[in-house]
């Protein structure tokens, strides 16, 4: 069976990288005044955060148009059976949903949307797993039962400069930021039953990823074999820093770096900060 895999464009996988393994990626937008970008495609993550800068207006986002969800599926529909399509959590976005929805007016394809729970690299992880198992002409059944058994040890918590951006676009809770903003602290977020929450309140910058490292070094000191991602919002140099020093220390966990492109850093802001991880 012929399998396509599809990923939103919140997974951030590099194009060459998505290129090599056939992955298909619906962009979502990012929205100035009257002007629509389709993230990656339109709009990088370095002229999102200049315009953001220069414009007064903050954006907005939009999920992927059905319009092109259809368009996609149908291309689709003629060169394969299946589809597993890997979306950003459905407690953060109506995409999953679309896609479902979607997915059951094309004929002659089979579309399995799978909720990744979780966003960004972290969700680029199940997408390249996902590519390369229908790449050696695994079908929907068998990918899904791997997506499932990463799923168990996946996790990322993150860190943002103020939570204003995440209550404006009313992704945490007005009870939680508002705590926050009050206190003046960097709260460690995470994602619990798809939804973002705070999971401990911590003062400093410096002390949040001191502790948001000591998590992961909880399951990284067991030596197993893991992928994990450091993911920035427009702070490159301290990504890279910090994915040095975890690679040195944990030499059983393959490091990389990646970024928070428009859609999220729309919600996070400039200076956000996060670990991901999966045990391989
Ligand atoms: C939409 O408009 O449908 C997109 C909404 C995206 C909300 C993003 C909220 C922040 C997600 C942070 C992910 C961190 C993963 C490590």
């Amino acid at each position: 069976m012929r399998t396509a895999i599809v990923t939103d464009s919140t997974s951030y996988i590099p194009k060459e990288v998505r290129d090599s393994l056939d992955i298909h990626m619906l962009p979502l937008n990012v929205i100035f005044g009257d002007a629509s970008y389709q993230e990656e495609v339109e709009i990088t993550a370095e002229q999102f955060f200049l315009k953001v800068r220069e414009q007064k207006e903050l954006p907005k986002t939009s999920q992927p148009a059905y319009g092109t969800i259809i368009e996609k599926f149908e291309q689709l529909s003629k060169e394969y059976e299946a589809v597993v399509a890997i979306t950003l959590s459905s407690g953060i976005s109506g995409t999953y949903q679309s896609i479902v929805s979607a997915g059951s007016m094309i004929d002659n394809l089979e579309v399995v949307a799978y909720d990744s729970e979780i966003s960004c690299m972290v969700q680029g992880f199940y997408v390249i797993e996902a590519a390369k198992m229908a790449k050696n002409g695994a079908g929907p059944t068998e990918i899904i039962e791997r997506l499932d058994e990463i799923k168990q040890s996946a996790d990322a918590y993150f860190m943002v400069f103020d939570l204003d951006h995440l209550q404006r676009g009313g992704r945490l809770s007005s009870a939680q930021a508002f705590v926050g903003s009050l206190l003046q602290v960097k709260p460690i977020l995470t994602f619990v039953d798809k939804q973002i929450v705070a999971f401990e309140k911590i003062r400093t910058e410096k002390k949040a990823m001191k502790r948001i490292t000591d998590l992961f070094g909880e399951v990284a000191s067991k030596g197993e074999k893991m992928k994990a991602v450091v993911i920035h919002s427009n702070r490159e140099d301290d990504a890279k820093k910090l994915a040095q020093q975890l690679s040195e220390t944990y030499p059983n966990v393959e490091i990389e770096t990646s970024y928070f492109g428009p859609v999220i850093g729309t919600h996070l802001g400039e200076g956000a900060l996060g670990l991901g991880w999966y045990v391989v």
